[in-house]
């Protein structure tokens, strides 16, 4: 996974498992790679450190988050829908932050020399087409193949009814996408906050007054024409999972992962 910083990979990392793992803040925030492995066996998330496996009494996030120096292996079971294959995420640094060069030279060597199945590049929706976006895409589009990438248009709760569109949004990413030389770029739009709130739902899972909020809010907001994003072809009773492209996003990696 990657991205310039804020565009939320690791909001999105804790959308697909369905806790909060990884520290999410509007300030450059990961400064490790993280990789994530999923462990369907588990109950709860666990990590080594000097081969001693680690349980999190509390917060995770910030127990994480506070260990600068190292990164550790870390494995969870994942809140999701399909068990034919076992997920392994990386977390990458934003590329574009001015405090910290590193950064950017380590997710740039983690993406050359990593082996990965797809590689999701999320973009903040709410700011597409900035100058550190189009670095770092013109980086990509040189090291990592066309079909390898699904482009994740982040934060589409931010758009407004009337002033922003989903749809034209997609499409003009699109052809951005193709002047900058990927091929046939997918795209997906999705709401990593709006997907990771619902699913602490469904676990029932402990969410403070204002997440209890937030997530009603976005019920509104993706049961609207013009914002819900289910899948034509979904015939179940579609959720916010459906609705705010999370779950579109998860059998598109499935698909990937067949197809490579
Ligand atoms: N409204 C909205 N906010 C989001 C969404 N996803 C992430 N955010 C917010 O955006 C901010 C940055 O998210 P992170 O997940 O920390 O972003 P990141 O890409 O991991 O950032 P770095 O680790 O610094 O590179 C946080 O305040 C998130 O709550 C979303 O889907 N909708
Ligand atoms: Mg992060």
């Amino acid at each position: 996974m990657t991205a310039t910083m804020s565009a939320g990979k690791s909001t999105l990392v804790n959308a697909f498992v369905g806790r909060k793992i990884m520290m999410t803040q509007n300030e450059s925030c990961t400064s490790l790679p993280w990789v994530i492995t999923e462990d369907p066996e588990s109950s709860k998330p666990y990590g080594y450190f000097n081969r001693m496996r680690i349980t999190f009494k509390q917060d995770m996030a910030t127990t994480l988050h506070k260990l600068s120096e190292a990164t550790v292996p870390i494995f969870t079971p994942m809140y999701r829908n399909e068990t034919n294959t076992i997920w392994q995420l990386i977390d990458t640094p934003g590329v574009n932050s001015s405090r910290d060069i590193e950064h950017k030279r380590l997710a740039e060597s983690y993406i050359r020399e990593m082996e990965y199945s797809v590689l999701l590049y999320v973009l903040n929706g709410g700011h597409l087409g900035t100058s550190d976006d189009e670095a770092h895409l013109r980086f990509i589009q040189q090291v990592v193949p066309s079909q390898k990438i699904i482009f994740v248009m982040n934060k589409v709760d931010q758009f407004r009814k009337g002033h922003d569109s989903i749809r034209e949004s997609v499409a003009t990413l699109k052809t951005r996408l193709h002047e900058l030389g990927f091929d046939d770029p997918v795209v997906q739009p999705v709401s990593a906050r709006a997907g990771y709130l619902f699913k602490c739902e469904l676990q029932r899972f402990t969410l403070t007054e204002e997440e209890v909020d937030e997530l009603d809010w976005y019920k509104r907001k993706f049961s609207r024409e013009g914002f819900n994003l289910t899948e034509k072809e979904s015939t179940e009773s579609p959720t916010l999972l459906d609705q705010c492209g999370l779950r579109a996003l998860e059998k598109m990696i499935n698909r990937k992962e067949v197809y490579i």
